[in-house]
C-alpha cells in the first residue's frame, strides 16, 4: 500500500523576504538537499512543486517507520535551520488507504491544511476513511504570525455573499460564552445587519457567568440588539431553509451552546482563533480559523472593517463588546497580541468603543475574587515550575473564576505551568491549563480530549472523580516528561 503526502515550507515567503538572491539560492539548495536526503533514507519519491510544496509518494511501511520514530525528521530541519540562523519548520500531510489515489490526494491536501492552521511545523497523518481519526506529530513550536490582510479581506467577501444568499444569520458561541464569545457574536450580528438580514444571538439562560450578566444589564439600554438574542429552542423554531449558521470563537460541535440548534443548520460558518482540533464540523461553507489572531473579537472586528464605509455608524455596545473580547483573551493586551490587533483595537477605539465601560464589563466582584483566591491557596507544586491545583468537590465553579485562577497561578513569578481542576456543571470535572511556551499544553489537553492553544488549554471529563482527573493529568505530564 501506498501514501500520498504533501510537504509544506511553513515560512518561505517570510524567509525570502529580506534575503538577496545569493541568500535565496543557499536557502533553496538547503532545503532540497535535506529533503533529498530525507527521501533518499525513507525510500520515498519526491518532485518539488513550487517554491514552498513538495509532493511525495511512500510505502506504508516506511511511513510506519518514520511514525515510530516520531517524525524526528522535523526536528532534524529545525536544528538545521537554527544553525543557520534561519527560521524554518516545515509541516507535512500524509494520507494512505484502499481508497482511489485522488481522494487519498483530497485527505492528503486536507491533513496539510490542518497542520498549517495548527500552526505548522508538524505532521498530519489520517488514513483517507470517514472513520479515521487524524493523528499530530511535533507541533512543538508556538505558531509564527503568517496570516495576511488579503486572506481577512477574502473572508469579509466570502461572509457577505454567505449572508446574501441567506435570509436569516444565527449565531452562536462555545457554552458559557466569555466575553470574547459574545462580543464576537455582536460583531457578526452587525455585519448581518448591513446585510439587511434577520439575525439572532442564542445564549442559554442558565449558562451565563457573572461578567455577561453585565454585559447583558448594559445591553438593555439597546432595545434593538437586546431583541436579538434568543433562547436554543427559539432558534430552534424560528430557522427554515434560508438560515445560516455562524460558529464564533470555537469550533467544536459538542462545545455548542444547544446541541439541538447545531443539528437543525446544515449551512454553517466557523471564525474561530482557537487551533484547529479533530472535531469539526463538516463542510462548513467558510472556515475562518487564525490562531495566531489574539481573539475571535479581533477577527470578526476586522472583518468589520473591511465592510465598513466612510458613512458606517456602528453602534457603541458592538465596538465595546468586541474590544472588551479582545482585553479579555490578551489579558489586557498582555500576551499573545500582534501588530494587528492594536491596529484592530485602534480602529474600535476610533469607532467609538468605550474603554471606561469595558472596565466595567469585566471588572472581577468581590465573590468571584475570594473563589479565585481560595483556588489559588489549593494549589501544590508538580514540580518546582508546574503547580496543580484541585478545587474543593462541593463546589460548582464557572469557567471564568477557573480561567482567572490558572492565569493568576501563571502570573507568579518562577511557575511555567499551572493546571486548575473543577468540578462543573452536569457531571463534568474541567481541567483548566496555561503555560509561559516552556511546555505545550495544547498537547497535554488534547491527550486528555480536550483542546486549545500552546499556552492556554483546557478539556472536560465526564465520570471521574477530581482526584482521578490529577492521575490522569499526571501521567500525561510524566509521559511529555520522558520525551
Ligand atoms: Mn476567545
Amino acid at each position: 500500500m501506498s501514501a500520498i503526502g504533501l510537504i509544506s515550507i511553513d515560512n518561505y515567503d517570510d524567509l525570502i523576504d529580506k534575503k538577496d538572491d545569493k541568500q535565496i539560492s543557499y536557502l533553496n539548495s538547503l532545503i532540497t538537499t535535506l529533503i533529498s536526503d530525507w527521501a533518499s533514507e525513507n525510500h520515498i519519491f519526491y518532485k518539488r512543486i513550487n517554491s514552498e510544496r513538495f509532493l511525495f509518494v511512500a510505502k506504508i511501511e516506511d511511513i510506519e517507520k518514520m511514525k515510530k520514530g516520531n517524525f524526528e525528521f522535523l526536528t532534524r530541519v529545525r536544528n538545521i535551520a537554527e544553525k543557520n540562523d534561519l527560521a524554518l519548520t516545515i509541516s507535512m500531510g500524509i494520507s494512505y488507504g484502499e481508497e482511489s489515489l485522488e481522494t487519498i490526494g483530497e485527505v492528503a491536501q486536507n491533513n496539510l491544511d490542518i497542520a498549517l492552521v495548527r500552526g505548522g511545523d508538524q505532521v498530519v497523518l489520517k488514513k483517507a476513511d470517514e472513520e479515521a481519526k487524524p493523528q499530530f506529530f511535533g507541533g512543538n513550536t508556538d505558531g509564527t504570525p503568517k496570516r495576511t490582510r488579503v486572506r481577512s479581506r477574502a473572508m469579509s467577501t466570502t461572509l457577505k455573499k454567505i449572508f446574501a444568499d441567506n435570509k436569516k444569520v444565527f449565531i452562536m458561541g462555545h457554552r458559557y460564552p466569555d466575553m470574547d464569545a459574545l462580543g464576537a457574536a455582536f460583531g457578526v450580528a452587525y455585519m448581518a445587519m448591513m446585510s439587511e438580514r434577520e439575525c439572532y444571538i442564542i445564549l442559554n439562560p442558565k449558562e451565563i457567568t457573572a461578567d455577561i450578566e453585565r454585559v447583558l444589564e448594559e445591553l438593555k439600554k439597546y432595545p434593538d440588539l437586546e431583541r436579538i438574542v434568543i433562547s436554543g429552542e427559539e432558534a430552534v423554531t424560528l430557522s427554515n431553509e434560508e438560515s445560516v449558521l455562524v460558529m464564533v470563537d470555537y469550533h467544536k460541535p459538542s462545545m455548542s451552546i444547544s446541541q439541538k440548534v447545531y443539528d437543525v443548520f446544515d449551512k454553517i460558518a466557523v471564525i474561530d482563533h482557537h487551533r484547529r482540533g479533530d472535531e469539526f464540523p463538516d463542510k462548513p461553507l467558510l472556515t475562518y480559523i487564525e490562531s495566531t489572531a489574539s481573539s475571535a473579537s479581533e477577527l470578526v472586528a476586522e472583518l468589520i472593517q473591511y465592510r465598513s464605509t466612510r458613512k458606517t455608524q456602528i453602534p457603541k455596545f458592538i465596538t465595546t463588546s468586541l474590544l472588551a473580547g479582545i482585553y479579555v483573551d490578551t489579558k489586557n493586551f498582555s500576551v499573545r497580541t500582534t501588530g494587528r490587533t492594536f491596529d484592530i483595537a485602534g480602529y474600535l477605539k476610533n469607532q467609538g468603543a468605550d474603554t471606561s465601560l469595558v472596565q466595567y464589563m469585566l471588572s472581577t466582584d468581590l465573590d468571584s475574587y475570594l473563589m479565585i483566591s481560595e483556588l489559588v491557596s489549593k494549589s501544590k507544586h508538580y514540580k518546582e515550575d508546574i503547580v496543580i491545583a484541585v478545587a474543593d468537590d462541593k463546589r460548582v465553579y464557572d469557567s471564568v473564576t477557573v480561567a482567572k485562577a490558572a492565569d493568576t497561578l501563571l502570573s507568579i513569578n518562577g511557575i511555567h505551568a499551572a493546571f486548575v481542576i473543577t468540578r462543573q456543571p452536569s457531571k463534568l470535572i474541567g481541567i483548566s491549563a496555561r503555560s509561559t511556551g516552556k511546555i505545550n499544553v495544547q498537547v497535554l489537553m488534547e491527550a486528555l480530549g480536550g483542546g486549545g492553544h500552546f499556552t492556554n488549554a483546557a478539556t472536560q471529563i465526564k465520570d471521574k472523580s477530581l482526584d482521578e482527573v490529577k492521575k490522569m493529568l499526571i501521567q500525561e505530564l510524566n509521559k511529555l516528561e520522558r520525551e
